[in-house]
């Protein structure tokens, strides 16, 4: 990936407020390539009252996943974009095993391979603060708890999906900001 001029395909992976977000504007402006995040082209849905964004509002402030039919149509229209044809970021997607189904299956069209998995890793106490702290609509403390239970039984087993094709990165996320993004820059060989 590093000075071969390609733009890197990365994923990230982590619990709900682990930092995805957070590290992936960083990451993102350095290597030049789009953040493909789904929880925020979900929220501007939302916010633009869109016919999507009314079948998602009451899910997302619940805690709950949208449907794997509805994030594919989602992902698919944004992969298309031109912005998107070297190289990409996808933050907060996959999310279940539908997804990184779905996701393959698009990338071998395409004949993408991913570089790497970044996987942020935070303990359940510190994340229910931080999204405590945050204040979104869907960051009251029983509906945080209830996006940490779902990921343990929806996400977490992506883990070991995209470790056996030697692609997981695990990084501390449970230090400063720029520690996280110094030891992830790393790990990507950035
Ligand atoms: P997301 O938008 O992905 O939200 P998230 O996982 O909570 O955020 P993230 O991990 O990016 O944390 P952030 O950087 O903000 O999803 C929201 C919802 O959308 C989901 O619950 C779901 O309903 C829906 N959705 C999205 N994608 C979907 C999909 N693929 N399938 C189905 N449904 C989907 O950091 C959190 C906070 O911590 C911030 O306040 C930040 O400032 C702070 N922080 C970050 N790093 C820190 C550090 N190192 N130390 C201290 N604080 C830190």
């Amino acid at each position: 990936m590093a000075g071969d001029g390609k733009k890197a395909h990365l994923i990230f992976l982590g619990p709900p407020g682990s930092g995805k977000g957070t590290q992936s504007e960083f990451v993102c402006k350095a290597l030049g390539i789009p953040q493909i995040s789904t929880g925020d082209m979900l929220r501007a849905a939302v916010a633009a009252g869109s016919e999507l964004g009314q079948k998602v509002e009451s899910i997302m402030n619940s805690g709950a996943l949208v449907s794997d039919e509805l994030i594919a149509e989602v992902v698919k229209d944004r992969l298309v974009q031109a912005d998107a044809q070297e190289g990409f970021l996808l933050d907060g997607y996959p999310r279940t095993g539908p997804q990184a189904e779905t996701l393959s299956g698009i990338l071998e069209e395409s004949g993408i391979e991913l570089d790497h998995v970044v996987l942020i890793d935070v303990p359940e106490e510190e994340l229910v603060a931080r999204a405590v702290a945050r204040g979104r609509d869907d960051d009251k403390e029983e509906v945080v708890r209830e996006r940490q239970r779902v990921y343990h039984e929806k996400t977490a087993p992506l883990i070991d999906y995209y470790r056996a094709q030697g692609l997981i990165r695990e990084i501390d996320g449970n230090r400063p900001i720029e520690d996280v993004t110094a030891a992830l820059m790393e790990a990507i060989g950035a």
